[in-house]
């Protein structure tokens, strides 16, 4: 499919990437550079477009689920982050296994997925996780249970002083599905040291979710963005992902989030455009050629921009969601939920054909 003649990419300098992306080769580091500096985005867009439909045609898929935070205390105090609280300090709360329970039935929902992460927490071991686990799965039997980030399992296995699998392999008996894809930030080292100097390396952040691949457990990814990093960070980031993919395929997903600056330590000199954001997205679909599906996450992105996303390489836009902490805490100012009806008229509205999934990004 073209959706544009060559010699408009021509024109602005992105011939030979234009070629690559007919061809579906990959793209190098270099090539990720000149997309950045191309001085129109919406050619960048076109071509992140162009790949978008070739993998997924019109459809822009949907998810009906909840996401649970159980706790907001938090070890690792990152520099970005506005949802943390030291333990003991005012506003901390953790969630038991009945919260949990009341939580799913209090949304009445018959969820196709449920996304549960929280902080690091200096006490909660790993047999409440796997109460949690086992209490929601049988409560919710067919859902998809897409848990603990890797810095979550780094954190759990270091409290045990058992090792990342060993956890891993724990919480898939008791009814752990998926990894969600928090926590891998930017994994350049000066910039991690930075932002997370406390929090699982990069290094630590890709082995367990090569080591969950291995176990069958699928994963998801993230890159936090527009902060302190720079754009060849970014690129970094997404090679180094691309290269885990290579080397141990099951990251379904991969969700890039804008950085929110509400109540949070890290001041930022450019806070990010809509446009920038927009173009970090496009170059994600173009180099990440190994990973099926960008997210649009409307919650951090706000519903628009999750919208416009949609023209610019991103095919998901997660689901209802129900209620979420993370992000309005740092000054989201999406609401808390959307219903399955506004998802697809909001889907249809950019001229998109809605397709609810389940969280194996199975359509339904
Ligand atoms: O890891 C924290 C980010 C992530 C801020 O896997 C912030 O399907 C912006 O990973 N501004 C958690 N972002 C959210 C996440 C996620 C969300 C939806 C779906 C999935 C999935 C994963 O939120 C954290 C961090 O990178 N974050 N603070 C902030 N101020
Ligand atoms: Fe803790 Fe996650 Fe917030 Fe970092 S981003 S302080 S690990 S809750």
């Amino acid at each position: 499919m073209q959706l544009l003649n060559s010699d408009y990419y021509a024109n602005m300098g992105l011939k030979e990437i234009h070629a690559k992306v007919q061809a579906g080769e990959r793209l190098s580091f270099e090539d990720g550079q000149h997309l950045f500096e191309c001085p129109e985005p919406l050619a960048v867009g076109s071509l992140a477009h162009l790949a978008r439909t070739r993998l997924h045609g019109d459809k822009a898929f949907y998810v009906v689920n909840q996401h649970i935070n159980y706790t907001n205390v938090c070890v690792n105090g990152c520099a970005f982050c506005a949802y943390q609280r030291e333990d003991g300090a005012d506003g901390g709360f953790v969630l038991s296994v009945d919260d949990v329970i009341a939580r799913i039935d209090d949304a009445g929902l018959a969820p196709r997925e449920i996304h549960i992460v929280g902080g690091c927490h200096p006490r909660l071991r790993l047999a409440f996780f796997e109460d949690v686990l086992r209490a929601v799965k049988a409560r919710l039997p067919q859902t998809v249970i897409k848990a603990f980030t890797a810095v979550e399992i780094a954190h759990f296995a270091a409290l045990e002083g058992c090792s990342p699998r060993e956890v891993l392999a724990r919480l898939q008996a008791a009814g752990l599905d998926m990894l969600p894809g928090g926590g891998a930030e930017i994994f350049a080292s000066p910039v991690r040291e930075r932002i997370c100097p406390r929090k699982a390396t990069a290094a630590q952040w890709l082995a367990v979710h090569e080591q969950a691949h291995e176990l069958g457990i699928r994963t998801n990814s993230t890159m936090l963005f527009g902060h302190i990093e720079s754009r060849d960070d970014r690129l970094d980031h997404l090679v180094r992902l691309r290269e885990s993919q290579d080397r141990s395929p099951g990251y379904t997903c991969f969700i890039p989030l804008p950085f929110l600056t509400e109540n949070s330590k890290l001041k930022v000199k450019n806070p990010l455009t809509g446009l920038e954001t927009l173009r970090t997205i496009a170059v994600a679909r173009l180099m990440l050629d190994n990973i099926p599906h960008i997210k649009a996450y409307w919650v951090m992105l706000g519903i628009k921009e999750a919208q416009a996303a949609l023209k610019f390489g991103a095919d998901d836009f997660d689901g209802t969601v129900v209620e979420e902490k993370i992000g309005h805490e740092a000054g989201a100012t999406s609401q808390q939920g959307l219903s399955r009806a506004e998802l697809r008229a909001m889907l249809r509205g950019c001229g998109c054909t809605p397709v609810e999934r389940d969280g194996r990004f199975n359509e339904i």
